[in-house]
């Protein structure tokens, strides 16, 4: 699902022109769209109505607002879903936007990530306009592989079981973050870090009422950052971290093309310090 809304008059008022990339980072946006919301998953055939329903419902009550228009499209997969874990869930303690780019940083080095790479990533999150898709860096180089620069990679064919969203619904609810928002960039996460040459994600949302962002890597698990950027702040993205000797091509199919449904969830944690995070991964 995919809803979109017509850009404000606000920006003509103000004799301003809209970006050149605003708005084209989606395929399905046009220079006078922005995107409201989006979902998707893999759902069995008798569900296709009451989730249909449930999409058409999300939309209409987004906290960015009322869309102009909802994309809905139904897909029959023809390849089974490769079946995947959840990552384990923490979320690190963390009070300010500062403290979590030195704790980003330490993640990420932990995780094998070079300061340059580093620096990339997070000069991609924080600029604008926001890509829509992924950016591929390369974990020692820093160099950007991603072929589309404006839309960047978009992890698709992605979904969760039913008993195990009820599972995960569970966990998440003894620490209070049980949303959608959550749960849908967690089986995100969790179909990235399966794929043996994506080494660790950063994700910032470029919502910018929600402040919480997460690196998520196989061995450290999905670890949420709160203030990982200041309230009202529009950037925000996605970056994967490439090993250096990976097959782009192949990657972005795995991303783009592949099923995966998260199946099984690991125990989830409630708040850890950097400290407790970086030695429970030892
Ligand atoms: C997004 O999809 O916009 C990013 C969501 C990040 C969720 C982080 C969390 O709260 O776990």
């Amino acid at each position: 699902m995919r809803a979109s809304r017509k850009k404000s008059k606000g920006l003509k008022a103000k004799g301003k022109r809209p970006s050149p990339l605003a708005g084209c980072a989606d395929s399905h946006l046009t220079l006078h769209e922005e995107h409201v919301s989006g979902a998707e998953g893999i759902y069995p055939k008798n569900m296709l109505h009451a989730i249909v329903q449930s999409y058409i419902d999300r939309a209409r009550r987004h906290s960015r607002g009322k869309p102009d228009a909802i994309q809905i499209t139904v897909e029959r997969l023809t390849q089974k879903p490769r079946q995947v874990a959840a990552l384990p869930v923490v979320t690190l303690k963390c009070t300010s936007p500062a403290q979590a780019e030195s704790r980003i940083r330490s993640l990420l080095a932990a995780a094998g990530i070079s300061e340059r790479s580093l620096t990339a990533a997070l000069s991609i999150v924080r600029n604008r306009p926001v890509m829509r898709g992924a950016a591929l860096v390369h974990s020692r180089s820093g160099k950007r592989v991603e072929p589309d620069r404006i839309r960047g990679i978009r992890a698709s064919r992605l979904g969760i079981a039913a008993a195990a969203e009820k599972r995960l619904s569970r966990q998440l609810s003894k620490f209070n973050i049980n949303t959608n928002t959550v749960k849908e960039a967690l089986v995100l996460a969790s179909k990235v870090a399966e794929h043996p040459d994506i080494v660790a994600e950063l994700c910032v949302s470029d919502d910018p009422h929600y402040t919480t962002g997460y690196v998520a890597t196989a061995s450290f698990g999905y670890i949420r950052i709160p203030h990982i950027k200041k309230k009202k702040n529009a950037a925000g993205g996605r970056v994967f971290f490439l090993k250096e000797t990976a097959d782009t091509q192949t990657v972005v199919r795995y991303l783009e093309r592949t099923p995966v449904l998260v199946s099984v969830i690991q125990p989830c944690r409630g708040e850890a310090s950097l400290h407790e995070i970086l030695d429970h991964h030892q």
